[in-house]
């Protein structure tokens, strides 16, 4: 909300990878892309880096912690929902403890999260992840 009308602001985002096949999503409850499917992630903070971020997003919305944070790429988003304006890092990690469940930290801003492979993706995911994923992007480690 805070954004409507001012100046673009940093988004960090997570592909958080489980088996190289499945990514951790969740689906929003907001007034920018309510009821779509969205990774964990938020603003970057003064004075943060990317990793700091993406580390600290994730455990505040999911509980999980996360390693082998890596950059994948960024994109320009434009909500014309609410006026917003985003800069949208994507990074990609994985989980420090495999096995451990998503928690839904945040049931305020997020239905629940779950696994879903990149072939099976749910839907309506949110505008910026759809982009992607229509432009041929994956996440995962390729050997
Ligand atoms: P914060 O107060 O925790 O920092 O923010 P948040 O409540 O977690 O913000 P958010 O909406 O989850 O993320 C900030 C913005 O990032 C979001 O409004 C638009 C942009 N964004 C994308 N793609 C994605 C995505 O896949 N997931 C999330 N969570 N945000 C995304 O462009
Ligand atoms: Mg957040
Ligand atoms: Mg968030």
């Amino acid at each position: 909300a805070g954004s409507s009308s001012g100046a673009p602001r940093v988004a960090v985002v997570v592909c958080l990878l489980k088996d190289n096949t499945k990514v951790l999503l969740g689906r929003r409850r907001s007034s920018r892309g309510d009821s779509t499917f969205a990774l964990p992630g938020g603003h970057l903070e003064f004075g943060e880096s990317f990793e700091e971020c993406a580390g600290r997003e994730t455990m505040e919305e999911t509980g999980l912690a996360i390693h082998n944070i890596e950059l994948l790429t960024v994109t320009n988003n434009v909500f014309s929902d609410d006026n917003a304006h985003y800069v949208t890092v994507f990074m990609r990690a994985t989980c420090v403890n495999p096995e451990e469940p998503p928690r839904n930290m945040e049931p305020d801003k997020c239905h629940g999260w779950d696994w879903y492979r990149w072939d099976n993706l749910p839907q309506p995911l949110f505008h910026p992840l759809q982009k992607m994923v229509q432009d041929g992007f994956t996440p995962f480690y390729t050997t």
